[in-house]
């Protein structure tokens, strides 16, 4: 992409309206937009980045065994009315009325929808378990919509569901999201510590949010030292493997984690083994049961003949509040750090001066080169000053920048610098395709 060509209108100025670093550097970079408190649309760089996030986050649900649906945003409230939630969730959820007077709502969670899929559906032990789910836009009225992407009214979330027959059965898909949330989260190069939590209005009994730490984080955090140097994603561990998966649940869930909310000084290890921090949640799991199985008749007759209501579980991520809580993990004062997976490009290149003839025949020579290898570069070929083209390349975060000028030009180099150390070097042309690694 040729940054004359592309839709980034990055701003020099913080606005003012924005608290906390990531929306700061969201609007900055030209990302997102907002159009009503706590609504957003998404330009093509931040789309760029929520889509990459999206993608991990699909591909580790179908590792774990879940499969895609998708759900409209608007749902009948009678659906609500059956589990009993539409009085229950009040102001929180936007109702709406159609043009025959039916009333309606802007979904802002899906356990309801999917009971009613599912009961239409399966009838037999003999179809369970199933895990489905979906990522869509949600709508909740929050009081208080802030820090832009992070707490917005409609944000992008995955939300997954799981049917079983028995709560041994449902234990077994609750470690199975619990696992495939820590492997997104490390595919997304972000530390997530998942930390015991209350079900809140979901309801039911076995409950984790997942947590990734940085100094803006709503909640206060108590993690032990332990989760710094442990395996969190298990590698070589298979989702069929439901001994070791158990095995891992225990382990994972002894080493001990605790919201404000939930601390116990007297469970917790030792001050000199405990890390207290900020946190922001990003993830939350629930085992509830048959809390809307019940209320709403999704039953399989069993293989003795019995009719039981079926085990459900709901597993959320915050898909765009990740794009927020990922910046307040990876900046710095220049601005955004992408972690490489998710770079909305996998380089940056800065032509120092355009207009140039050599200058911009090299670029043009090495941008076309480094497409042709696999790798999607952004090339900054204004007409303005060179401070301004870096402090922009700074501000967007993507992991190398190569500077190209008449100074290196002579020499046939040109300057190669990684934005998370800062290190730079001078690369021979030739050479900048390979020290960018492999596509
Ligand atoms: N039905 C369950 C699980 S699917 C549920 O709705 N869980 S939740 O309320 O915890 O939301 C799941 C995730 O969505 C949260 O962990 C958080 O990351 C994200 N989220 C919740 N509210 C907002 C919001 N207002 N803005 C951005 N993200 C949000």
């Amino acid at each position: 992409m040729k940054r004359s060509q592309y839709f980034l209108p990055t701003l020099k100025e913080n606005p003012k309206e924005a608290e906390i670093v990531s929306h700061r550097y969201m609007l900055r970079a030209g990302m997102i937009k907002q159009t009503s408190a706590g609504i957003y649309a998404w330009l093509p760089m931040g789309l760029k980045v929520l889509k990459k996030i999206e993608a991990i986050v699909r591909e580790e649900q179908n590792k774990a065994g879940a499969q895609e649906v998708l759900m409209p945003t608007i749902q009948p409230a009678d659906l609500w009315k059956e589990s009993g939630r539409y009085d229950a969730y009040g102001k929180e959820m936007l109702r709406i009325m159609d043009r025959g007077d039916r009333e309606m709502l802007f979904g802002p969670t899906n356990e309801e929808m999917i009971t009613d899929i599912f009961r239409a559906h399966v009838k037999s032990y003999k179809d369970l378990p199933k895990n489905l789910y979906h990522i869509q836009w949600k709508f909740r009225d929050e009081v208080r919509p802030r820090f832009g992407v992070m707490r917005g009214r409609e944000f992008l979330m995955k939300d997954a569901y799981s049917f079983d027959l028995s709560p041994e059965d449902a234990r077994i898909s609750y470690q199975k999201m619990f696992l495939s949330y820590l492997r997104t989260f490390r595919r997304l190069g972000v530390k997530a510590i998942p930390m015991k939590a209350d079900t809140g209005p979901i309801g039911g009994d076995l409950s984790h949010e997942f947590i990734i730490l940085a100094d803006t984080g709503e909640s206060e955090v108590y993690t032990d030292k332990k989760w710094n140097d442990v395996d969190v994603t298990a590698q070589g561990l298979s989702y069929d493997d439901t001994a070791a998966l158990e095995t891992y649940f225990t382990e994972m869930t002894n080493i001990y984690a605790a919201t404000d909310e939930i601390h116990d000084a007297e469970s917790a290890p030792p001050s000199n083994e405990l890390d207290v921090a900020r946190g922001i949640e990003v993830g939350h799991i629930f085992y509830f049961g048959t809390k809307y199985s019940k209320a709403m008749g999704a039953s399989v007759q069993n293989k003795d003949g019995s009719i039981v209501d079926v085990e459900m579980g709901s597993y959320g991520i915050g898909v765009s509040r990740l794009v927020g809580a990922i910046i307040e993990a990876s900046h710095d004062d220049n601005g955004i750090i992408w972690p490489v997976e998710i770079a909305p490009f996998d380089a940056g290149l800065i032509n120092l001066r355009s207009g140039d003839a050599a200058c911009d025949k090299a670029c043009e020579d090495l941008y076309q080169q480094l497409q042709d290898a696999g790798f999607d570069v952004l090339l900054d070929d204004r007409d303005a000053r060179a401070g301004d083209k870096f402090a922009d390349m700074d501000l967007i975060g993507l992991p190398y920048q190569i500077i190209i000028g008449p100074k290196g030009l002579e020499k046939g180099s040109a300057e190669v610098k990684n934005r998370a150390t800062g290190e730079t070097k001078d690369v021979a042309l030739d050479q900048i395709v390979s020290i960018l690694g492999n596509k």
